[in-house]
């Protein structure tokens, strides 16, 4: 096991990590922008190393200074955490080049992963069900048409690179394949520096169900089921569960296997996710995330495990801890992300945290950085926190949430708490019946958003 392993990263997350790594009695090391000097990960860590100024390219997106951090401190591993290097291939080319240990997959699999026509490919010859649509690239207009013909309208053209619904556009008709082709390849080019496209069947109501897969980079692998993850804004997840209210066990057992011994197959190492669109009883694979997510605490609500302890394992050499046969679901967990954001817009709205209370209480969560009369910084990500319940049923979970909710309190910004009281409201969220639009047109009916 490491004696020592740095943290890549800021906010609740650091945090996560820091806690696991303690509780395995490994040290951890905080890097730092100037910009978050006074954050709780730096005070909660055992070292800190200042990496730069406050923009993230300059100091949590620094391979140098976080390689340095390292040397500095004599840590032999690197946690990423979420977002910023994660899912970064190059990344984790430097780290091995410098005899460090990378926690998390290979940069052979995150390269393949971060290109979504080699990761369909690849998905589809392991078995893995996917969206029909063309085989590989579509590289001409022409080509485009006869596909749309073929597949059938609607269709949906994806850039290879693409992330965050930028470089997607939907064709509704053979009259909107130009526009939409050109404008996808044009978006591919500017944000990702690549033109290539794909197509596929545009599925109008599914929901998003991803499976958590883990493997021992060794040739075997488990899933832990499924989140349900559609309720989003602008491909942002605001609220996550496990079980997904609409998938039966037999198809969690199903679905969970293809995508275990797709992972075993590939030798993965590590926590990763494959995500579903889920149709009429059916799954079919968009893409897969190389990293532990946002969301992986609902997970670990249900079967009770760490999934960060385990990565750290993993990475070490040390085998996993647990085995598909001794993953068992009890009961239901739900997450919701709390953003420093104000509605009805979700503009950020950084400032000083004149009061925090954290909920407690039986079966109650809460990953948050925050503390009182801490500044949230205006410089990253607008999620401040994650609370998450867990019940032995889907209402319980649902009354924990409104009970902590209620418990909850963070003044002097604006916070979208306010949301989530509303959305415990809805029928839908009450018996699950969503899906990947109900969000959006709830926001516009109800907050009036553009
Ligand atoms: C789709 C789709 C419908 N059909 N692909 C959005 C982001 C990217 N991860 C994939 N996305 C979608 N791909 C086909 N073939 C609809 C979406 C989509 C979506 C997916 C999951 C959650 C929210 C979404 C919101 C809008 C569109």
């Amino acid at each position: 096991m490491f004696n020592k392993i740095l943290v890549a990263n800021r906010g609740e997350i650091a945090l996560r990590v820091i806690r696991a790594a303690r509780e395995m009695g490994v040290k951890s090391v905080a890097v730092h922008s100037t910009a978050d000097s006074d954050a709780m990960h730096v005070r909660m860590a055992d070292e800190s190393v200042c990496i730069g100024p406050p923009s993230s390219q300059q100091s949590y997106l620094s391979i140098p200074a976080i390689i340095a951090a390292c040397e500095i401190t004599g840590a032999e591993a690197i946690h990423p955490g979420y977002g910023f290097l994660s899912e970064n291939a190059g990344f984790v080319q430097v780290i091995e080049d410098h005899g460090l240990t990378f926690i998390g997959p290979t940069a052979e699999h995150i390269r393949i992963m971060g290109d979504k026509i080699t990761a369909k490919d690849t998905m589809k010859k392991l078995g893995v069900p996917c969206v029909p649509g063309s085989e590989g690239g579509v590289a001409t207009l022409d080509e485009a048409k006869k596909l749309g013909a073929e597949i059938g309208y609607p269709v949906i053209i994806k850039a290879t690179a693409g992330g965050g619904g930028k470089g997607m556009k939907v064709a509704q008709t053979a009259k909107d394949m130009e526009r939409a082709f050109q404008t996808a390849r044009a978006e591919g080019k500017s944000n990702f520096g690549n033109d290539e496209v794909y197509i596929e069947k545009y599925l109008t109501t599914p929901r998003h169900i991803e499976i958590q897969v883990f493997g021992d980079g060794k040739g075997r692998a488990v899933h832990l089921g499924e989140r349900d993850c559609s309720l989003q804004r602008r491909h942002q997840k605001v609220f996550e569960e496990a079980p997904g209210p609409a998938i039966s066990a037999e198809e969690r057992a199903r679905i969970g296997k293809v995508c275990a011994d797709a992972m075993a197959d590939i030798s993965y190492i590590g926590a990763g996710t494959i995500e579903f669109l889920y149709e009429n009883g059916e799954f079919y694979f968009i893409e897969m995330n190389t990293r532990l997510q946002v969301e992986h605490p609902v997970t670990e609500g249900i079967f009770g495990v760490d999934l960060v302890r385990e990565q750290i394992r993993v990475a070490s050499g040390l085998p996993m801890e647990f085995t598909q046969e001794n993953l068992k679901i009890n009961g239901h967990a739900i997450e919701v992300r709390l953003n420093a954001e104000k509605l009805p817009n979700f503009r950020p709205s950084p400032g000083r945290i004149s009061q925090y209370h954290a909920p407690g209480g039986l079966g109650v969560r809460m990953d948050s950085a925050l503390y009182d009369g801490y500044s949230i910084p205006p410089y990253y990500d607008s999620l401040i926190g994650k609370l998450i319940v867990h019940g032995r049923d889907r209402p319980e979970a649902l009354a924990r949430l409104g009970r902590a909710l209620g418990e909850l309190i963070i003044d002097g910004v604006d916070t979208t708490i306010p949301l989530f009281r509303a959305l415990l409201e809805e029928e839908a969220v009450q018996t699950g019946a969503y899906n990947i639009h109900w969000l959006e047109h709830w926001l516009e009916t109800n907050l009036g958003e553009a």
